[in-house]
Parts: C-alpha cells; structure tokens; sequence
C-alpha cells in the first residue's frame, strides 16, 4: 500500500472505568500516545454542526470507521481513519442563492420551494459553493476546518450507514423509498423537496435518488484491496457523481454505483451536497489533490499499523467467505458472515472504539428449543414451543451446546473452525450493524420493535417475530438475553482490538435484554454483568459465532 498511515481511531474517555491500565493491553501505549490527539479532537465533536451563513445548513457527524465498498463480487473494505460532518440534506436552492447570490435551478419556475435542492451546478460551481462558504463562516470555524466536497468514499460510508444491501433500507426499491424514475418516463420527471423519503440509519436524507451528487474525486476504475482514505486518481477528465436522481431508473441509486459527468457541465438532475472536515488531518483540499504527500514520508512507522494490516489481510479473507453458513445438525442453524471492521461501543461520553480484524459468522436468530434438543437430546425450557428460544440454561449447557455442535459437524467444517459463543464485542457489532444509535433502528423503542417488559407478552415469543436489523439478525434486542464468551469486569478504556474481556472473574456477560427487561436493557451498549456459569434463567439464552479459532 503506497500511503500506509496510523489508523487514527478514537481513544474516547471513558468514566465508568476504574482508572487502571487497560487489562486486555490490546494497543501499545506509545500507539495510544501517538493516538491521543486526533482521538481526543474526535471525542469532543459534536454530533451536528450548523452553517448559519447558509440558512443553516445542517450536518452530521460521521466517525472514523470502514465500510465495504461496491458489489458483493468486486467488493472493497474501505478504512477512513478521519471523521466528517455531511450534510444532513442535499444543498437546497435557499442555501445556494444566500451563499452564491443567484440560483441556476431549472425546476424553480416549476416549483418555487425553497426546499427543492439545487440543480444545474457544475462541480466547478459547487467547489465555488464551499469557497465562499469557507469565506462567510471563517469567523465561526476552528482553524483548519473547511467545507468541501465528499470523497466518493466518504459519499458511499455516510450513505450505507452500516449497511451492506443495495440501498440503505434493504435490497428492494419502490416509489415510497426515494424520489427515482420509477415509471421510467423519458419526461416530466421533477425533483422533490429535500427531506421527503426517510432518512438512512445515520439521518441522512435522499442520498438516493432525487438528484445525482457530486464527489470531489476524479472517476476511473475503482483499484482492488483493501484502500485507506481513497481520494481518486491525481488526474482524469470527469467527477465522480453518486446516488442516482429524479430521473435514473432503480439501477443508478444503488448504494455502490458510481456515475460520472465533465466538471464543467450544468445538468438538470445534478446537485450536491457538502462537507465539512479537519484540513489538517483530511487527505483532499479544496483542488482535490492530496494533502498528505508529507505523511506517507514522515516517520509513522508501519509497526504502528499492526492492526490495519491485520484488518487488511483479513479483509482480503474475508471477501472470500460465503455470506451465509448453515449448520445441518442443529435443525439448519443459520449463521450470517459478519466481515472485518469497527464500530463505536457504548454510549454518550463512555465510548471506545473496537476494530475486530477478524469476521465471524453468528446465529441469524437466537437457538431455538428444536436446534437445542436436536443437538442436546433435552430441552429446558420454561415456555414450551419448538420456535421459541431456549432457555432457562447456563453459560455452561451453552458452552456444552457449541461442543456437541463441533463433533457433529466435524466432516463439513473447515478445518480450525469451531461454534463457540461470541464475544461481548463480536456480539454489539453485530447487533449495531453500523449504527450508533441507542438501538439499530434509532434511540427510542416501543412494543413494535422488539419482546421486552412492556410489550407485554410476559414470555418469550417465536425468534424472528420483529424486524431484523440491516445484517439480517433478528431479536438481538429483547426475547432472550444472550450469553457472551467473556467474563464480567469493568470496560477498559481507549482502543480496542479484538478484546475478549478480562482473564477471570465471577459472572459471564450477557447482552440484549429479555422478555422481562426495561427498555434501557435492551440498548446496543447495555452491559449485564450476568450470573454465575453454572446459574439458570428463564430470561437467559443465546446464539452462536463459528470462526476460524486462533
Ligand atoms: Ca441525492
Ligand atoms: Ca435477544
């Protein structure tokens, strides 16, 4: 890789931790010195940022992270070890005309709204777009901030969100989703107001569809392996545009399709949208060359990269790896492959940042009482049904459980693969799938999302009766608390790279809330410092990992 540099991922402040060394020792501590800036910036960014000289112009914070580029055949992982603000919305014709004076816009005679985002800009025009805005906020901005345009890279993680299906909300497209050609009219296709469709796990609105968004980066073939803060070739003859418009039919708004157009061209369906990020840490200047020439040189060593290798290699891996694996001898378990990556644990100021260099595949539902008995001979539960999750087991008859699994499947595993239980972090990975919301599908819940006290059925219900999150895994909040592999202890603070929790202790971790739980139990980050591995619960079961054992 040309430009090896630090991952400068989040070293966040976590209060809950007792202020002794990080007992899993997952990064060096220069590792973490040299970290400590840029994380420590990053720690204290709000999660919005408005543009007053703009009719504020909102944006949202997008932390470091990766995601995994284009389609399911050719697929890259890409590693943005820098967070950005994105607009919340394309940029409107009130936003441009109060910055630029005028408005280009072709549908304005149409429809006067304010609200409709602006079109017939160049890419010319909207990089003199984010220069005057520069100008007008250069009093509210720290130094070394600028607004700009997205990379394609940035454009693609802020518009998947933590997915990994064709568009953000799944794989499937219709006329309530986004402002798009669904009727496939050679004509009289229009924008919208911006704001019109839902918006993605992460609030963006119509990054597909209504109109086509210009990237800073110049187009041509997308480069193999695993890419670091891409910013296109140094050189080309037309701008990367994204998202499809008004007028595309549903093939140009998929998530990993790219488009092009002359940087001097005005069309109707095109408009932007802006970003806002460090300068001094970003890799693209407002002329889209590098700013970063200086790094690649200086003396970040690439010891200090140990774990972007490893997620790089892994990465490579993991492209390799079926989607989906099942296990035969327990009823046709179904597990789905969750690929290298990072994500944001915990929540508010108590967060930490986990890379995991390795994937993993883990159980689509909790295991049910028929895949238990089918694998055990007995089944526990309290509540009898063969599609309920089983329960009122230990950590122990788990552990037993993924055992048995493994003699059984002996002859179709690959040879080191083992069924095990997951990780806490495997298992809050997964159960994110990207977002950094209270629970996946945003910070509030209610009796339509998921089996919890409030719901009211004062039992389990049959695994997979609420909506999956955007990997495909049901339940991961509520039904049954799930038992992770890891014993209990306070969470260590700053980076972490596969942790698997401390080396002793008295209780196992269980994640996700029950039937029985409050709501606050059910989030993402809840922790539970569980029970004894030997103690029974009628609130307690879980689901399997199978992966490579190290
Ligand atoms: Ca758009
Ligand atoms: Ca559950």
């Amino acid at each position: 890789m040309k430009q090896i540099f630090l991952i400068v991922l989040s070293i966040f402040i976590s209060n809950i931790v007792n202020a002794q060394e990080n007992p899993l020792g997952a990064i060096p501590k220069t590792e973490q010195e040299k970290l400590a800036d840029a994380s420590e910036k990053s720690s204290q960014q709000k999660k919005t940022f408005i543009a007053k000289s703009a009719k504020n112009l909102e944006m949202i914070w997008c932390p470091p992270g990766s995601y995994l580029r284009g389609h399911v055949s050719r697929a890259n992982t890409v590693i943005l070890t820098e967070g950005f603000y994105l607009g919340k919305y394309e940029v409107t014709q009130e936003q441009y005309r109060s910055v630029m004076g005028v408005n280009l816009s072709s549908f304005l005679s149409f429809f006067k709204g304010a609200k409709l985002p602006v079109e017939q800009v160049s890419w010319e025009d909207a990089m003199a777009f984010c220069k005057k805005l520069n100008e007008k906020e250069k009093n509210r901005i720290p130094e070394g901030w600028a607004f700009s345009l997205p990379t394609e890279s940035q454009w693609e993680y802020a518009c998947r969100a933590g997915t990994r299906t064709a568009y953000s909300w799944g794989n499937e497209i219709d006329s309530s989703r986004a402002n798009y050609n669904w009727e496939n009219r050679q004509d009289s296709t229009q924008s919208c107001d911006v704001g019109q469709y839902a918006a993605n796990p992460w609030g963006f609105y119509d990054m597909h569809g209504n109109v086509w968004e210009w990237c800073a980066d110049w187009y041509a073939k997308y480069p193999s392996g695993v890419l670091t803060n891409p910013i296109g070739p140094a050189t080309g003859t037309v701008r990367v545009k994204r998202g499809g418009s008004c007028h595309d039919n549903r093939v140009s708004l998929l998530s990993h399709v790219r488009g092009y157009y002359a940087p001097d061209a005005h069309w109707t369906y095109m408009g932007f949208r802006i970003v806002f990020q460090s300068t001094l840490a970003s890799l693209t200047g407002s002329d889209g060359k590098s700013r970063n020439q200086g790094r690649s040189d200086n003396n970040e060593k690439s010891e200090s990269n140990g774990d972007l290798k490893d997620l790089a290699d892994a990465s490579k891996k993991s492209s390799q790896q079926e989607k989906t694996f099942i296990a035969k001898s327990a009823k046709n378990l179904e597990m789905i492959w969750c690929p290298p990556g990072s994500y944001l644990r915990g929540d508010g100021y108590n967060t930490n940042t986990v890379i995991l260099t390795e994937g993993f595949y883990l159980g689509k539902y909790e295991v049910t009482q028929e895949q238990y008995q089918s694998v055990m001979g007995d089944n526990p539960s309290k509540f009898k049904g063969m599609k309920l999750p089983v329960q009122t087991v230990s950590w122990e008859d788990a552990v037993v459980f993924c055992k048995k699994l493994n003699e059984k499947e002996k002859n179709r595993i690959p040879e080191g693969w083992v069924f095990t239980l997951p990780t806490e972090s495997q298992w809050e990975y997964a159960c994110r799938a990207g977002t950094t919301t209270r629970y996946f599908w945003g910070e509030k819940i209610n009796s339509d999302w998921a089996n919890y006290g409030e719901s009211g059925y004062e039992k389990t219900r049959v695994v997979g009766s609420y909506r999956p999150n955007s990997w495909g895994f049901y339940d991961m909040h509520g039904n049954v608390w799930e038992l992770c592999s890891d014993w209990y202890g306070s969470y260590p603070s700053g980076t972490l790279t596969n942790p698997t929790g401390p080396a002793s202790g008295s209780t196992r971790v269980k994640r996700g809330g029950s039937w029985y739980s409050r709501g606050t139990h059910l989030s993402s980050a809840k922790r539970s410092i569980g029970f004894a591995p030997s103690y029974l619960s009628d609130s307690m079961g879980f689901r399997v990992v199978f992966q490579l054992n190290k």
